[in-house]
């Protein structure tokens, strides 16, 4: 049976890891896979998520089965993070398996109520989503989103590409943070975007993995808590790996938003069916962790205190980054750098670029030429400005 397998191509992503590691070089620069890292290049785990983890361990008395869906305080404290009080009582929430369950959560549903439903993805996202659409037997289109010259959001392509779009089509956004280019819609832009689905009668589907990354924790949320203080219905989709740093552990949410508390209901009991056929009952650690540091006010302060420190560094970072460009090239063409958000920036170099900044100066960054901005050596901005524009950036 075995042998009929076919070989799978490696995610690049991942396969960057692997490759950056075994090189001996000692000035190499780390700035492929989306993990955030400090100053000294390492991924801390976060205070108030080691502290939580401790009082867990001291209470924790069984590893007795909790509950199908997850665990409730979690669900609920999810569900404010990312929506404030916006529709509260029409929101089904579920525990998932990292962002990327709660995306296969919700994408399953909408196959189980719609398998001719169509999901439109950015050009570019993040490869992940075209794998999980695929993997279930969706259909997909996609709608231009970004610039390559400006490098900002195109907006008229993507308000365009999205008019062709009406009921039975799911259109997957990113909440905030875009995963690769790093440029995001405004608020005006989110609005639009509602209005259209208003209008149009097609489902948004927001993937929320980086919360606190970009503006701020509040500031982020604004496009998702506009669009679902409008909307009929939508899905969301939201990961604590990376605002509360718990990569491993495997902890995120899928919500979904519904017309009235009754089909939230339906919603919550077909997600606890999906996570039945999943992997039965999700796995509690993280999720007993994100729980208190959301419902202990202390815990709660230190962790919001520890996310915005990570945020900042990450904005000057860009600045730096944008700042030593901008002498190296003796113009502002960079700019863009600090002007994007979140984690990644799309800096727009060609692949044999790309492949010359590997083997020539050690820096790694994916092929789309895809920048973890906190993979940055911010005491070698000037060395990075350089060797981009050594290669004809
Ligand atoms: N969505 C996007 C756009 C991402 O970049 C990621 C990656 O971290 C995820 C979802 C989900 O990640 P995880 O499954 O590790 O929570
Ligand atoms: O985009 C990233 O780098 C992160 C990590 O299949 C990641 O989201 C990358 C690829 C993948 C899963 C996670």
């Amino acid at each position: 049976m075995f042998s009929k397998l076919t070989a799978q191509a490696p995610d690049k992503i991942i396969a960057l890891i692997a490759q950056y590691a075994a090189d001996p070089r000692g000035d190499k620069v780390d700035m492929g896979v989306g993990v955030y890292k400090d100053a000294q290049g390492r991924t801390p785990i976060i205070r108030a998520i080691k502290t939580a983890e401790q009082r867990h361990w001291e209470a924790e008395t069984t590893k007795t089965y909790k509950a199908l869906i997850g665990d409730g305080v979690f669900i609920s404290g999810m569900r404010g993070l990312v929506l404030g009080d916006v529709a509260a009582d029409r929101v089904a929430g579920a525990q998932s398996v990292g962002g990327t369950g709660a995306i296969y959560t919700l994408l399953d549903l909408v196959r189980t109520i719609e398998p001719q439903a169509r999901v439109w993805m950015s050009d570019p996202t993040w490869p992940n989503h075209a794998a999980i659409i695929g993997h279930l037997g969706l259909a997909s289109r996609s709608y231009r989103y970004f610039d390559a010259e400006t490098r900002e959001v195109d907006f008229e392509a993507m308000r365009a590409d999205l008019a062709g779009a009406g009921p039975g089509d799911v259109i997957l956004l990113h909440g905030c943070c875009h995963n690769p280019t790093g440029a995001n819609l405004t608020l005006a832009q989110w609005e639009e975007i509602t209005d259209m689905a208003l209008a149009q009668g097609f489902l948004p589907f927001v993937d929320f993995a980086y919360q606190g990354f970009g503006d701020g924790l509040e500031a982020d949320a604004a496009g998702v808590r506009a669009m679902a203080s409008r909307v009929p219905q939508m899905l969301i989709a939201t990961s604590c790996s990376k605002n509360f740093g718990l990569y491993r552990d495997r902890i995120g949410a899928a919500m979904v938003l519904c017309e009235t508390p009754a089909t939230a209901a339906l919603a919550r009991g077909t997600m606890e069916t999906l996570n039945r056929v999943h992997f039965s009952f999700p796995p509690d650690h993280g999720a007993a962790l994100v729980a208190s540091v959301l419902s202990d006010p202390a815990l709660r302060a230190d962790w919001v205190a520890e996310l915005e420190g990570m945020r900042l560094r990450m904005l000057s970072l860009r600045t730096g980054l944008a700042d030593a460009l901008r002498r190296e090239a003796n113009d502002d063409r960079f700019d863009f750098i600090a002007r994007h958000r979140g984690m990644f920036s799309r800096l727009g170099a060609s692949p044999a670029q790309v492949e010359r900044l590997r083997a020539e100066h050690g820096i790694y960054m994916v092929g789309d030429s895809r920048m973890n901005i906190a993979g940055l050596p911010e005491d070698r901005l000037d060395h990075l400005a350089r060797a981009f524009v050594s290669v004809g950036l």
